[in-house]
């Protein structure tokens, strides 16, 4: 008998915007991920006012998935997945995001992959938003500033619930919800809600509002997603990056407190159905009038989430900074490197243990099932001479993070659903638009300058991963 139970969901995770490419094809309109050039570590990507003639946009053609998907499923099945989580690009669906009625072209290409995966007896665990709302809704709206984005995104989420009730059990609301929890810089805001910051504008303030009407917008969805199929188990979707006490020094462990309120409170909404009260006093205390109705604060109540989905890579640490008594956060200055773990070479803190210190985090505080839909390692791959692949550094890496995923379920009894480690096919790097950050058991031939044939080739890692599925995760 296997550690992990028999149905265990062992699959692969991407986006649509990473990898599908067709950015202007089957009517697709402009989302946010197309306006954004490629950067690198430490050079941010620019988001630049639409699309403009000269600028190298990775995301428009990414990995070709559009035309290619066909074949990179029937690789999808050798690999032995049976579940593939990917997203629906909103823009396929509502190109500007404010239409009446939905765009057919785009409705059947998902009907067309899904069709495709679950005849290998792959099954579609679908996002539905994914760092690409329609960049219309941005320059129209103000993106997630604005409390009419509700009604787009429910609109949105019931036209996918009803045209695929019978081929998506698995859903996920809004990815990565709390990245925007970094409001200091631009990358979070625009990808998370669709925000550019004007000069002189409280970011943070901003931020809470966004982020409360999408945990509404969240909330009606699961409310309409369980009418339209009560079997539909629609979760959250949570970066978690926990973040360890520098010290024992009571302050340094308050500020990790205190950190985690600001980094995970979006869990608590989703989950309980209401606001933790660190957060209701946080909010007074910083004289943030948000604007939050009676009926924003009854929706919650009727759509919390059916399981925690979350992303794992690293850990963050943080030291006090003489802060007490607020222990006030500001996630892009306040973490400090932890001495007692390796970095990847864009700076992750590679920190298997703490996938297992994650898990029992959200089992004792929430008590729902988990699933890891995101776990990974960005690493530059070199071709030898043979044509082969030996990203054993990959293997390890995953090795290490399922062997901990293992031990969380065997001696903490944590109720886990699957796992899909991120990017198993390469794909453009979401945080900096590199090609050659890669995280792929399949090696897409495309470097940062767009260049390549597009073709596809198995790295050593997909076999490793292929008799990890086989053996139930017994044989790393
Ligand atoms: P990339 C930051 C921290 C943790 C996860 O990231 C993050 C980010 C944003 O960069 O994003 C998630 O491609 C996200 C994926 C993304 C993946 O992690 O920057 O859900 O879209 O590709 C890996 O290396």
């Amino acid at each position: 008998m296997s550690i992990l139970r028999e149905n265990f969901l062992w699959g692969g995770a991407v986006a649509a915007h990473q990898l599908e490419g067709g950015w202007n094809q089957g009517g697709k309109g402009v989302s946010v991920a197309d306006v954004m050039t490629v950067g690198a570590h430490g050079v941010p990507r620019r988001i630049t006012d639409g699309v403009l003639q000269g600028e190298n946009y990775p995301n428009h053609e990414a990995i070709d998935f559009y035309h290619h998907y066909k074949e990179d499923v029937k690789l999808f099945a050798e690999l032995g997945l049976n579940c593939f989580r990917t997203s629906i690009a909103w823009t396929r669906i509502f190109p500007n995001g404010d239409e009446v009625e939905p765009n057919e072209a785009g409705l059947q290409f998902y009907d067309d992959l899904f069709d495709e995966c679950l005849k290998y007896g792959i099954e579609p665990v679908i996002t539905l938003s994914h760092f690409e709302m329609p960049y219309h809704l941005v320059t129209e709206y103000g993106g997630w500033r604005n409390r009419k984005m509700i009604d787009f995104f429910a609109k949105f989420a019931r036209v996918c619930f009803d045209r695929y009730k019978d081929k998506v059990r698995y859903w996920m609301t809004f990815n990565e919800i709390n990245n925007q929890a970094n409001y200091a810089e631009d990358f979070a805001p625009f990808t998370n809600s669709g925000i550019k910051y004007q000069e002189g504008e409280d970011r943070e303030k901003i931020m809470y509002q966004a982020a409360h009407y999408e945990l509404v917008a969240s909330a009606q969805a699961v409310k309409i997603g369980h009418e339209i199929n009560p079997d539909f188990q629609i979760g959250c979707m949570i970066a978690m990056c926990p973040i360890y006490p520098y010290s024992c020094d009571p302050k340094d462990m308050m500020m990790s407190v205190s950190a985690m309120q600001k980094r995970y409170w979006f869990t608590d909404v989703h989950v309980r159905g209401h606001y933790p009260s660190f957060m209701e006093n946080y909010l007074a205390r910083k004289g943030f009038d948000l604007d939050i109705t009676e009926q924003d604060l009854t929706d919650l109540t009727q759509g919390c989430v059916d399981y925690i989905g979350f992303s794992y890579y690293m850990s963050f640490a943080i030291k006090d900074h003489e802060k007490d008594p607020a222990f006030d956060y500001d996630e892009s200055k306040d973490l400090v490197k932890n001495p007692y773990v390796e970095a990847s070479d864009w700076g992750w803190q590679i920190d298997p243990l703490g996938l297992r210190y994650a898990m029992n985090w959200f089992n004792e505080r929430y008590e729902l099932p988990l699933f890891i839909v995101e776990n990974g390692f960005g690493a530059i791959d070199e071709i030898e001479a043979d044509g082969t692949i030996n990203d054993q550094y990959r293997i390890d890496y995953l090795k290490a993070h399922i062997e901990m995923m293992k031990e969380a379920v065997e001696f903490d009894g944590i109720p886990l659903i699957g796992y899909t480690p991120w990017g198993f096919i390469d794909l453009v790097s979401a945080g900096t638009g590199e090609m050659k950050k890669r995280y792929g058991f399949i090696y897409v031939d495309k470097d940062n300058e767009g260049q390549g044939t597009l073709e596809r080739s198995k790295k050593k890692s997909f076999d490793w991963y292929q008799q990890v599925i086989k053996s139930n995760g017994e044989e790393l």
